[in-house]
């Protein structure tokens, strides 16, 4: 967050219920303090019982129609999707971004869908109209430019952040800079 980020989202596929919740409260105030905003992930009733900024939501979490009942217009709802079918769907629900990917390969994820590659991005780019477009899975410095070049909005990264926690604010500002470039 003081290394520019704008939307964390809070994600631990392993965490008891009552930990995540407790993380989500930590993470609120952080993010609080630094004006940045928190959603969390698969968990509407952790975001809702903390007010926190959003969810995101996968393909087998609830349907998005469904937290956006529950957490209302306000609320930031972001929704994974893994192929142009899947996003020419989510284009049609109340979400206020659709992440793509992996865009590369990914070790962060136990069981990874396909790969999507560069290539597909602009498919998905005029298949989803303005909704802004998050790119997932693999993203470094490397390849950061190249993903926005071809049509996404945002960049989602963790192991390139979370490899070396005490470097995510230099690796957060040397990322915000080459994006500031474009
Ligand atoms: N979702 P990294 S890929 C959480 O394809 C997640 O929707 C993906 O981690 C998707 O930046 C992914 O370490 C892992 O590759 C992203």
């Amino acid at each position: 967050m003081s290394g520019g980020a704008t939307l964390i989202q809070l994600r631990d596929k392993v965490a008891a219920p009552r930990e995540f919740y407790e993380q989500a409260a930590a993470a609120l105030h952080v993010a609080r303090d630094h004006n940045a905003k928190l959603i969390i992930n698969d968990r509407v009733d952790i975001a809702l019982a903390l007010n926190a900024d959003g969810v995101h939501l996968g393909q087998s979490d609830i349907p998005v129609d469904a937290a956006r009942r529950l957490l209302g217009p306000g609320a930031v709802i972001g929704f994974s999707t893994h192929s142009i079918s899947q996003a020419k769907l989510a284009a049609r629900m109340p979400v206020d971004y659709i992440a793509f990917g992996p865009i590369f390969g990914t070790s962060t994820k136990e069981n990874p869908d396909p790969v999507v590659g560069l290539q597909s991005l602009p498919t998905v780019r005029a298949t989803i109209g303005d909704l802004p477009l998050v790119a997932i899975g693999g993203i470094t410095p490397a390849n950061g430019i190249d993903v926005l070049n071809a049509g996404a909005d945002a960049l989602a990264m963790i192991s390139e952040l979370m490899g070396d926690p005490a470097a995510i604010r230099e690796k957060m500002r040397k990322m915000m800079s080459l994006v500031a470039g474009l």
